[in-house]
């Protein structure tokens, strides 16, 4: 055991830190690492058997919903409901939230919401996929928490991770004291403690964009890549461009290496494509403790007011100085419209 440092370990001796907690947090991300473990489990043999593939249903962003998805979204909402520190769930492959009802949870004081399983369409061919999540603190003292107990702003989550299901499965998380990450060993089936006090690079060479929208980007996005892809050697442009389709192992890669992922507003989807509660809250509060920047392209993302449990924003997020880079070419460029409407 020399040297090992558990999930389970780490969690409570972070705990003890804080002389008054109860160690109901401490629970919880207890609860969601054990989940990982069991969805990491399936997605390790998905292709041994029959979970391939589309279960049939369609979620409530239209999307059908694949086997796995089911699965991981089950063993999630599962493990909250048993660990009773968890009054509701919002999950992107839920319509509404789920209110738990179990005598267990009488006093639970945390919300979860999740992204059980991200990137699903790679799952049918062994590309890396993720789950997020996001952890809030109950508002209301009384009665059944209920929605507005869920609508908080990111600036009000005091926990979020990551568990990237990749060549390796490694759990990232932080509740606001820095990120660390954790690489399951699968002989001892446990989370270890691998990546203390993970720093993201200020600047970096990556940019992580669906290209193939290219004709419906704001045009600040296309002076952006302009740019990226000019050659310059001061600051080691050209860029490389990277991109796997799944926001959290792309955001993982950049994490480590340097990089900005973008999911900006298009002509077709003017208010982005991911979902500002379970993909992009959490996300924006690892990557600001890391040290790096994530906003809608005007603001941060953790400042945005939510309104619906389902809600998209576009996003710009990694290495400091290439978020700034980019919300530079956007401000120009709004500034320049601004002028356009005045003039005509
Ligand atoms: P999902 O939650 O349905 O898997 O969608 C989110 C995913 C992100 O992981 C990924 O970065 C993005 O959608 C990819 O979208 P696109 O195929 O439009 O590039
Ligand atoms: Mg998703």
């Amino acid at each position: 055991m020399a040297g090992i440092k558990t999930l389970g370990q780490f969690i409570l001796e972070k705990q003890a830190d804080f002389p008054y907690a109860k160690g109901e947090l401490s629970r919880l991300l207890r609860d969601i690492g054990i989940a990982a473990k069991i969805v990491n489990r399936e997605v390790n043999k998905a292709g041994l058997v029959d979970i391939l593939g589309d279960v049939g249903s369609v979620n409530v962003q239209g999307e059908e919903q694949k086997k796995l998805d089911v699965f991981a979204n089950t063993q999630f909402i599962a493990a909250l409901t048993c660990g009773g520190e968890c009054c509701i769930v919002g999950s992107e492959e839920e319509d509404e939230f789920i209110a738990i009802d179990s005598p267990v949870s009488v006093d639970a004081k945390y919300i979860v919401c999740i992204d059980p399983l991200d990137g699903s369409s790679n799952i049918d061919c062994n590309v890396g996929v993720g789950t997020v999540f996001s952890v809030l603190r109950r508002k209301s003292v009384e009665g059944k928490a209920t929605l507005a107990d869920v609508l908080q702003r990111g600036t009000e989550q005091v926990a979020a991770g990551y568990v990237v299901y990749g060549s390796s499965t490694m759990l990232v998380y932080t509740t606001g004291k820095g990120v660390n990450g954790f690489t399951l060993d699968p002989s001892i089936g446990e989370f270890c403690l691998s990546h203390p006090d993970m720093k993201i690079p200020a600047n970096g060479k990556i940019y992580s964009i669906n290209e193939g929208n290219y004709m419906n980007f704001p045009e600040g996005v296309k002076k952006y890549l302009h740019y990226a892809q000019s050659t310059d050697q001061a600051t080691n442009r050209p860029y490389t461009a990277r991109y796997i389709g799944s926001m959290v192992a792309d955001i993982h890669r950049n994490l480590i290496k340097g990089g900005i992922y973008i999911y900006p507003t298009t002509t077709c989807s003017q208010d982005g494509k991911l979902r500002l509660m379970y993909e992009c809250n959490p996300m924006a509060f690892i990557v600001e403790q890391a040290g790096g920047k994530a906003s809608d392209g005007f603001r941060r993302i953790v400042d945005i007011e939510p309104k619906d449990l389902h809600q998209r924003t576009s996003i710009y997020i990694g290495s400091k100085e290439m978020v700034e880079m980019v919300e530079g070419f956007l401000a120009e460029d709004k500034a320049a419209s601004g002028l356009k409407v005045k003039v005509g």
